[in-house]
């Protein structure tokens, strides 16, 4: 895969910036366009990035990417934002607390708002991650808002989680029961500048360590790190690096790697599923409940209706 250099080296970014865009005008174009890339070239990872508002993915991403250029890694970085579409402020606030890598061609990012197009986030970031890989950027980064459904389908497309605490949040041992520690592969304590820091560190690991492992499973390490000086994102990518090898050595009809692709396929087939019957739903659940209301049509009629339809719409699609 050329890497783009010479006289435009961000040719290539705007490139890719109008091919995203297109696909996601016209997600019927999806799957030919994505079918036809090439492979990546290279070995790629995509690491999601979880954990509550305000922990700090977004400022710990920044040093995570610093730290991967370094190491000559092209970086692609797709930030999942919460806030409203229609609330730029929020939406540029995050844009410029990446921006300072904004004139590296090593570095491309996209956000996606919350609700995604084509057919929800999920399978939105799934495109952008393949169109990403294709053009030769090899660590993909992830950043989600951590809680709910939403959060927990975009991990699935991870191949490697980072989960996020921080002294500050409140975390501490509810986060972990909530199941975050099945979720996660590598756990960071941050704002380790922070009272409490060492405890909330000393929790998490006690808890990893109770919730022992199956022989040969990775060893789930928990780090401390001060994402606004950088401080500790060496020992992240190194980890990041450790776990990327630890998957690439695993055998093909592993377990783990089965149940990985099984759901990431599952959670992008699911919600583009969804998405599209919502839509369908919404254009015609109004006049339906308008009908029951006025004795036209029969609750169960309207419902047999609306399902024999919803069948038909996916079986055109
Ligand atoms: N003291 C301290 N503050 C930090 C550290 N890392 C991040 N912060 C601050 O914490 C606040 C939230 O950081 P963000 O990076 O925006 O957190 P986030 O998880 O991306 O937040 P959302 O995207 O809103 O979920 C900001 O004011 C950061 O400057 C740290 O290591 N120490
Ligand atoms: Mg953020």
């Amino acid at each position: 895969m050329p890497v783009p250099t010479g006289a435009e080296p961000l040719a290539e970014q705007r490139r890719l910036a109008r091919l995203l865009s297109r696909l996601e005008r016209n997600p019927a174009e999806v799957p030919d366009i994505l079918v036809s890339l090439p492979a990546p070239q290279l070995a790629v990872q995509r690491i999601g990035f979880t954990g509550s508002p305000g922990v700090g993915k977004s400022t710990l991403l920044h040093s995570v990417i610093r730290e991967l250029r370094a190491r000559d890694e092209r970086v692609g970085v797709i930030a999942v934002d919460p806030t409203s579409p229609f609330s730029g402020g929020a939406l540029l606030g995050d844009r410029l607390r990446l921006a300072p890598q904004q004139d590296d061609d090593g570095v491309f990012i996209r956000s996606i708002g919350s609700r995604g197009s084509l057919g929800g986030i999920t399978p939105q970031a799934s495109v952008i991650a393949s169109v990403l890989e294709s053009a030769g950027y090899t660590r993909i980064l992830i950043e989600t808002v951590g809680v709910g459904q939403t959060g927990y389908d975009v991990v699935s497309l991870a191949d490697t989680v980072v989960a996020l605490f921080s002294p500050e949040g409140g975390d501490g041992i509810q986060l972990i029961k909530a199941g975050i520690l099945e979720l996660g592969d590598i756990f960071v304590v941050n704002k380790a500048d922070r009272p409490g820091a060492d405890t909330l560190l000393k929790e998490i690991e006690y808890s990893l360590a109770m919730d022992m492992p199956a022989a040969g499973n990775w060893q789930r390490p928990a780090l401390s790190m001060v994402a606004s000086s950088g401080q500790g994102a060496d020992a992240l990518v190194d980890a990041m690096e450790a776990h990327r090898s630890w998957l690439a050595a695993l055998p093909q009809d592993h377990a783990a790697r089965q149940r990985r692709m099984q759901r990431e396929l599952e959670f992008t087939v699911r919600s583009s599923v969804s998405a599209l019957l919502d839509g369908e739903l919404k254009e015609k659940l109004g006049s339906l409940a308008a009908q029951v209301i006025s004795g036209e049509t029969g609750r169960w009629q309207a419902i047999a209706q609306l399902q024999a339809e919803l069948a038909d719409r996916l079986g055109r699609d």
